[in-house]
């Protein structure tokens, strides 16, 4: 019997269907996508990246990076993630986007605390390890990266929502995706993350105020992506001076291992639901953002 999956984009899933899809499209398209799994999570699920590749020789192309589901809550992320999937592989239309380049797509960096938000706990952020605290398991994946770690906007109290962990990559989430790209470092050229919420682009440094020199090159590319979008209003900036300063975010840490184009974006909405977003805005979130990609790749593929 042939390979079958339960995804669709009109309800937000279970790990299980989203790991179902990803091993669904490797078995049908091997040609075109590799499904790798670089890791386990504290609570032993697989960690996996899919390949998607059109190159005889994937690994010479350079890449883009995306990840989702750093944090339990934002279900758009890994939803619009896997959407992103959806269109580069299975609409004939979208293989201009596969030209010279090769993505690595992670649609749940943190399956642990995304599996908890459906069965105890909606509004769960970090991951499940125990900690110093019985009562207060998990540390917040994204102050848990490497640049400059413990710094501003993070916390010592395993209680904390903001919690940084023992020490930097004390996850094995954070420490097998740091380790998965820092291998691939010189192939892949973007970095893009996917949160919510709030509908911003939000450019590093996070740890602090802080500007890389090549700050302009990286917010002019930012402003042509976000120009793309007709439904959702994006504000582009500094993430300290937009947001708030957080050390140890996997945006700062892509950008300081010399990946030139490193963003975080936060989907929809601006908070009239936060982060229990209908999922009847699957569609127009993905939707709405997917056209952004070619800005992305027309940056980075060689012509
Ligand atoms: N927001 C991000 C957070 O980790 C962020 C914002 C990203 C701050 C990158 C600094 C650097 O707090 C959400 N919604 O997770
Ligand atoms: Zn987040």
């Amino acid at each position: 019997r042939a390979a079958a999956h339960n995804m669709t984009w009109t309800n937000y899933h279970r790990l299980s269907n989203i790991y179902g899809y990803m091993s669904y499209l490797a078995t049908t398209y091997p040609n075109l996508v590799t499904l790798i799994n670089i890791g386990t999570s504290y609570e032993k699920r697989p960690l996996y990246v899919l390949r998607i590749s059109n190159s005889s020789s994937p690994g010479t192309n350079p890449a883009i990076w995306i990840d989702g589901g750093i944090h339990a809550r934002e279900w758009i992320s890994p939803a619009t993630v896997s959407y992103f999937i959806q269109q580069l592989v299975e609409v004939p239309a979208n293989a201009k986007l596969l030209k010279n380049v090769d993505w690595y797509i992670m649609p749940v960096m943190n399956p642990d605390g995304y599996e908890y938000t459906f069965v105890s706990n909606r509004l769960w952020r970090k991951t499940r390890s125990v900690t110093s605290n019985p009562s207060c398991p998990g540390v917040d994946p994204n102050r848990n990266f490497g640049y400059k770690w413990g710094g501003l906007g993070t916390s010592t109290n395993p209680c904390s929502d903001i919690f940084k962990g023992t020490k930097a990559f004390s996850e094995p989430e954070t420490l097998a995706t740091s380790n998965y790209i820092l291998g691939k470092s010189s192939q892949i050229k973007l970095y893009l993350t996917f949160h919510s919420y709030g509908q911003y682009a939000l450019i590093p440094y996070g740890y602090d105020v802080v500007y890389p020199p090549d700050y302009n090159d990286m917010l002019a590319l930012a402003n042509k992506a976000v120009s793309k979008f007709t439904k959702y209003q994006f504000s582009v900036g500094n993430s300290a001076a937009l947001l708030y300063a957080a050390a140890g975010g996997s945006d700062d840490w892509a950008k300081s291992i010399g990946i030139k184009y490193s963003y975080t974006f936060e989907l929809a909405d601006t908070g009239a639901n936060g982060f229990t977003l209908p999922a009847s805005q699957i569609l127009p979130v993905g939707q709405d953002f997917f056209p952004a990609l070619e800005v992305f790749v027309s940056q980075v593929a060689t012509t």
